[in-house]
């Protein structure tokens, strides 16, 4: 999809957040700038995940400043979270204002109607979701704080959804001259898998032209998620299409959500090409495991980047 799909005058529609709704369609929630280069939000469903896409034909969740100051410029960044024991869908995204971009919580049953929870993570924080279940009696949420122009994967915990504490790093942004040197963040939401929480990340590659956004995959223990089990040294996809390379950002690909078909292998990856437009990417579960295990190396010290 790109603007001129769009029924309302707009900018750019990237970075959405997708789920699948009971009867089978598929949602994304996408960030929409418009001609002022504020965001929103707006929602797209399809039958088949591919095409013939039906546009809300306003925006979906605008901001809302007057009661919640810290959307002032915008709402970004989806990610959606169908949590099964409050039968709701958890909607993380980036609020930004004066202090910079934060973390904001809302939830929702239809995607018409959203509850929100306000900041729950202070700016500078951003690329956050919730994972879909509580572990050990405690909901978990992936975030990425910024701090000195570094940028590692946290993870917290809350009781509430509203207290966050028990903060821990998740995963650290390597150093020098990787390709996922200095800052990484959350891509879609950590998928189960029985061998652990798969976790697509972002690796941004300063260069003398700018930053290049790939993509990168972790796996992180069941229990215990701060625990990285293994982390695959090469990005695994990168900016490549005419699309993905130039745009209102060049050099970006940009994912905020998937969903699973049912062969429960099968992913559609939805990301956002060049801050531009949106695009769509298959891969499998399966694929991706064993991808981590022959990639890896032994010895590795996966969390710190003393590497
Ligand atoms: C990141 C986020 C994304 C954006 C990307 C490239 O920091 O703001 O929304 O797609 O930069 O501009």
């Amino acid at each position: 999809m790109t603007a001129s799909d769009w029924p309302y005058r707009i900018n750019s529609v990237f970075n959405p957040g997708a789920t699948t709704l009971p009867d089978g369609t598929t949602l994304l929630l996408c960030r929409v700038e418009d001609r002022r280069g504020l965001s929103h939000l707006c929602a797209a469903r399809s039958k088949n995940g591919i095409d013939g896409w039906k546009i809300d034909a306003q925006p979906t969740m605008m901001p809302d400043p007057d009661h919640h100051p810290e959307e002032l410029w915008g709402v970004e960044d989806p990610r959606i979270t169908f949590v099964p024991e409050l039968d709701q869908y958890a909607v993380v995204y980036t609020a930004f204002s004066f202090g910079g971009p934060g973390v904001a919580l809302a939830f929702t049953k239809d995607f018409y109607q959203f509850e929100r929870y306000g900041l729950i993570m202070q700016p500078e924080d951003k690329d956050a979701a919730l994972f879909p279940r509580r572990i050990n009696g405690r909901w978990a949420l992936i975030h990425r704080p910024v701090n000195d122009g570094k940028g590692n994967m946290w993870i917290s915990y809350s009781s509430d959804l509203q207290q966050w504490g028990n903060h821990k790093p998740m995963l650290e942004a390597r150093l020098g001259g990787w390709w996922d040197a200095n800052k990484i963040g959350l891509c879609a939401p950590p998928i189960e898998t029985p061998q652990g929480w798969l976790v697509i990340y972002h690796g941004v590659r300063q260069n003398a032209a700018g930053a290049i956004y790939r993509l990168g995959l972790a796996l992180f223990d069941l229990e215990e998620p701060e625990h990285c089990l293994k982390r695959g040294d090469e990005w695994v996809f990168a900016p490549q299409e005419p699309y993905e390379l130039r745009g209102d950002v060049d050099n970006v690909v940009f994912p905020c959500g998937f969903t699973l078909a049912p062969d429960g292998d099968t992913l559609n990856i939805y990301y956002g090409a060049a801050d531009t437009s949106i695009a769509v990417a298959q891969a499998s579960v399966d694929d991706m495991l064993k991808w981590l295990s022959e990639t890896e190396r032994p010895g590795f010290r996966r969390r710190f980047s003393d590497h």
